[in-house]
């Protein structure tokens, strides 16, 4: 007997997106949003079926995800925000913070719930991951959100 393989695709068609983005580091949080949003109708997503909720900061941005994800109105939430050393004591803090929450509102869900957070050391690799040569971290954050679904749909 063969084995089953089960993966998602990458068809993004009828799919409801949540996107929760920090507000901090706006200059660059803005363009990992831009490269989400770009990324999501790309692969067939609607305008109608996208919510964007914005946030103060990363700090904030697992509560609001929470919240979209226990609504049970989306398919998946997709987290966008940028941490930078440089510009913060708290650094340490507020990265494993938006880690760790992410991470426990996706477990707690059962939903796909994507890391687009930049953490980073200076604002060169910021700019440098979010749409100049590191690619997009928006983009695979959103990415991913499409593959999950549909790798979740695949397994029922
Ligand atoms: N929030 C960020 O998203 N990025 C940062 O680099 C950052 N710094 O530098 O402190 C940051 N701080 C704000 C934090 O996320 C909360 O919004 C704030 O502490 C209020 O709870």
């Amino acid at each position: 007997m063969s084995m089953r393989m089960v993966e998602g695709n990458l068809d993004g068609k009828g799919l409801r997106i949540a996107l929760v983005v920090g507000r901090f580091n706006d200059f660059i949080s803005q363009r990992l949003l831009e490269g989400a949003l770009d990324c999501l109708r790309r692969h067939g997503v609607a305008d109608k079926d996208m919510t964007v909720a914005r946030v103060p900061g990363a700090f904030e941005i697992p509560v609001a995800a929470r919240r979209l994800a226990l609504s049970r109105k989306f398919d998946a939430v997709v987290c966008i925000g940028c941490v930078i050393r440089g510009e913060t004591s708290h650094y340490e803090q507020v990265c494993a913070e938006v880690a760790r929450g992410i991470a426990s509102v996706a477990l707690e869900a059962g939903l796909p719930v994507t890391f687009g957070v930049l953490t980073t050391e200076n604002l060169h690799q910021a700019i440098e991951r979010a749409g100049a040569k590191g690619g997009n971290k928006g983009w695979d954050a959103a990415l991913a959100s499409i593959e999950m679904v549909s790798l979740f749909r695949n397994l029922e």
